[in-house]
């Protein structure tokens, strides 16, 4: 983190030509389960991770923006409050920070303009949120500056959707929520509903691990797009809002009538949030064979009824939980596609995991992991130097 911090204000001083006084930070996220069940109004389960974006910033006193993203080579974006803001020509990172600006402006008249440079340790493109953490970075950026009257879920509210109107990418709330509200040492059961929170405590003798599994997430957007459709579909051939609404009994109900795709689409959708409530409450209580299975069974409905798992994060949920058995959870976190496996398991295993995988994975898929021990860490906030 003090590394981010030096980047991006060493990088904001020798282009901006002074000194930076603010400075926020964003978390990104591995959600322990509860998987696309967001955009159905339903229930999930995640924790900030310390790995983040970090903004060096300063207010102007007119309306310009000024923006330097230090990962991407230093490249730098210019616009103005004074006019319509549109999409960024050429750099796609802008279109966050854009995007964001765009929405927060809907909220408030009182912004002017900001120097601000950015820089991030989220693996990119792993589905560990780094978009959502940059967008509720530039939120809370504006909000610190402008002491905005918004709290952590409005500034979620409007990088979703910066993400869904401007990038043009439909996602769920839970990335951006967890971004902002995170809590040390606690995940969130989310209601993504009523948008309401829980903190479920993590023990200190676990860990929150993740690996990536490096493979590349192909066709993403798309296949997320079509989900959503599917799911859709589901909830209005039952006649409900959201599949949030139902049970698995009155789905089968209607099995007949259904696309048998859909209907699979959907029963992953209902049990999954089954699933989610029970893990919060068997984490709660320190049930942790209980809740192995739930993240075992979570992974194999991904897995055959939502159908977004690849081989590589198959095999890797598979050799994690041969060796952990009912004493820790393993299954693939994210959108899916590719991505990241996330196992919450006792810290006296972290070292019998790390080995399993470095013993044989490369050598079965020709491709070299990357291992995080991460703590579940507290959302977003200004930080005091
Ligand atoms: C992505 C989306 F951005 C989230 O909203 C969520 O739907 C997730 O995939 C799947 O659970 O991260």
């Amino acid at each position: 983190m003090k590394e981010l911090i030096n980047k991006t204000s060493q990088a904001f001083e020798i282009k901006f030509g002074y000194k930076p006084d603010t400075f926020i930070q964003a978390p990104g996220r591995v959600n322990l389960i509860g998987e696309h069940t967001d955009y159905n109004d339903g229930f999930v389960l995640p924790c900030a991770i310390n790995y983040q974006t970090v903004i060096s910033c300063h207010k102007r006193s007119d309306n310009l923006i000024r923006v330097i993203a230090v990962d991407y080579d230093n490249e730098q974006d210019e616009f103005s409050l004074d006019f319509p803001i549109k999409k960024h020509s050429k750099y796609q990172w802008a279109n966050y920070v854009r995007g964001v600006v765009k929405h927060l402006k809907k909220h408030t008249n009182t912004i002017q303009g900001v120097d601000l440079a950015i820089s991030g340790d989220v693996p990119q493109g792993a589905g560990l949120s780094s978009s959502a953490s940059l967008e509720v970075a530039v939120a809370k950026m504006f909000q610190v500056l402008y002491d905005l009257p918004l709290d952590g879920t409005q500034l979620a509210l409007i990088g979703q959707e910066a993400e869904n109107q401007f990038v043009g990418c439909n996602c769920g709330i839970m990335d951006q929520l967890i971004s902002a509200l995170g809590q040390a040492q606690h995940a969130l059961l989310i209601d993504c509903r009523s948008l309401e929170s829980f903190p479920v405590s993590i023990p200190k003798d676990f860990a929150v691990v993740i690996i990536n599994s490096n493979i590349k997430r192909g066709l993403v957007d798309s296949e997320y797009n079509t989900r959503r459709q599917q799911c859709e579909t589901a909830a209005k051939a039952l006649g409900v809002k959201a599949l949030r609404d139902v049970t698995l009994d009155e789905l089968k109900r209607i099995e007949n009538k259904l696309d048998p795709i859909v209907f699979k689409r959907a029963r992953h959708i209902i049990t999954e949030n089954e699933r989610t409530l029970k893990a919060a409450l068997a984490l709660a209580n320190s049930d942790y064979t209980l809740l192995s299975n739930l993240m075992a069974q979570s992974h194999n409905s991904m897995r055959d009824d939502f159908e977004i798992t690849v081989p590589a994060i198959d095999y890797l949920v598979e050799i994690i939980h041969n060796i952990l058995g009912a004493q820790g959870g393993v299954r693939m976190t994210g959108g899916g596609f590719g991505g990241c496996v996330v196992a919450l398991v006792p810290q006296n295993k972290v070292d019998d995991i790390k080995a399993v995988v470095n013993d044989n994975y490369f050598k079965k898929f020709g491709i070299k992991e990357d291992f995080y021990v991460c703590k579940p860490s507290k959302g977003v906030h200004a930080l005091c130097l």
